[in-house]
């Protein structure tokens, strides 16, 4: 049955048929977290990265309501450039694929996705986690719910600190997602190494993350663990630079909610909202870094994936 709604590319499915490594890679990134054209080149450079390590990559997207693990070039250039791309988390998936509509994948669902593939680990830039003023708001991303349920294993850089990311660990603690720090022990925020916050484990090789995902799922433990890479020091944002930046995006969130505009704005527009915000104010800056940092996740979860 389930067959009827997914469609695999043939790279992929020959992976699957060889049980080579595969990594999953989400399109949300590519319509709804960076700008054209810079989307379109990294969402491939990505694709090559993943190639270049051993690995086959696998993006995944809902084009006219089929679940397509593995996009060709032409599919990604029309996430990239068309407009009117839906933003799919777990729990929009059902009708997007009635209506056979278009949407980008969130990490929640390209989770999902994966995991209905019987892919293994993902490689994304950051995920969503605990807004600010959550506790008023109760803005917490799908995909801290979907690490706890769904076992495929997340390399990222942390969470941006448009996020609260002390409740966003807290959170992770109590739905029991393992964060994972490859070579630090500070839990990083995107942009920048340092957040305030300590990772619970720190893991110096690619073998021995591994090993940890196969014991965690051996366990018959449910779930995902997070593994967070911390961008290179070279391409790290200045942190008051960043800081700043994310303080006026914040603000300017603050002003669209409290005007006549706020009905543009519902849940689900907030993340993009802030990304396109900072990705404006730094002017670039951060887009430059977003890139750099999503490559480096994407040889990780590559070099993970060899051992899974
Ligand atoms: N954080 C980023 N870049 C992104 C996202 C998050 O730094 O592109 C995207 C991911 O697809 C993530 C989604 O799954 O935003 C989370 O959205 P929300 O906060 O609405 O759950
Ligand atoms: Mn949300």
């Amino acid at each position: 049955m389930i067959n009827k709604l997914i469609e695999i590319s043939d790279e992929v499915k020959s992976a699957i048929e060889n049980k080579s490594p595969i990594v999953a890679l989400e399109s949300t990134i590519i319509s709804h977290g960076m700008p054209y054209p810079q989307n379109l080149t990294t969402a491939l450079k990505i694709e090559d990265t993943v190639r270049n390590h051993g690995a086959v990559p696998a993006t995944i997207a809902i084009i006219n309501g089929k679940i397509k693990i593995g996009l060709n070039k032409s599919e990604i250039e029309y996430l990239s450039k068309e407009k009117n791309i839906l933003k799919a988390s777990r729990r929009d998936i059902p009708v997007i694929v009635t209506r056979r509509l278009n949407a980008a994948t969130t990490v929640s669902a390209t989770m999902f996705c994966a995991s209905l593939a019987g892919i293994k680990i993902f490689a994304t830039g950051g995920i969503g986690g605990v807004h600010r003023n959550a506790g008023n708001t109760f803005d917490i991303s799908a995909d801290l719910v979907e690490l706890s349920k769904t076992n495929v294993a997340v390399v990222s850089s942390g969470v941006k600190s448009i996020l609260d990311i002390g409740l966003t660990l807290e959170y992770l603690e109590t739905l029991g997602v393992p964060v994972i720090g490859y070579k630090t022990e500070e839990f990083p925020a995107f942009f920048t190494r340092e957040s305030g916050f300590k990772v619970n484990y720190i893991l110096d090789s690619p073998k021995e993350i591994a090993d940890a995902i196969n014991t965690k799922w051996e366990l018959g433990l449910k779930g995902g663990l997070l593994i967070a890479n911390a961008i290179s020091r070279e391409y790290s944002v200045n942190k008051e630079l960043i800081d700043d930046a994310i303080n006026k995006a914040l603000k300017s969130l603050d002003k669209v909610l409290k005007s006549a505009e706020q009905n543009n704005i519902t849940g689900k527009d907030i993340t993009p909202f802030l990304l396109a915000e900072v990705n404006k104010i730094t002017r670039g800056k951060s887009l430059e870094a977003n890139i750099k940092l999503v490559l480096n996740n994407a040889e990780l979860a590559a070099k993970i994936s060899l051992y899974l």
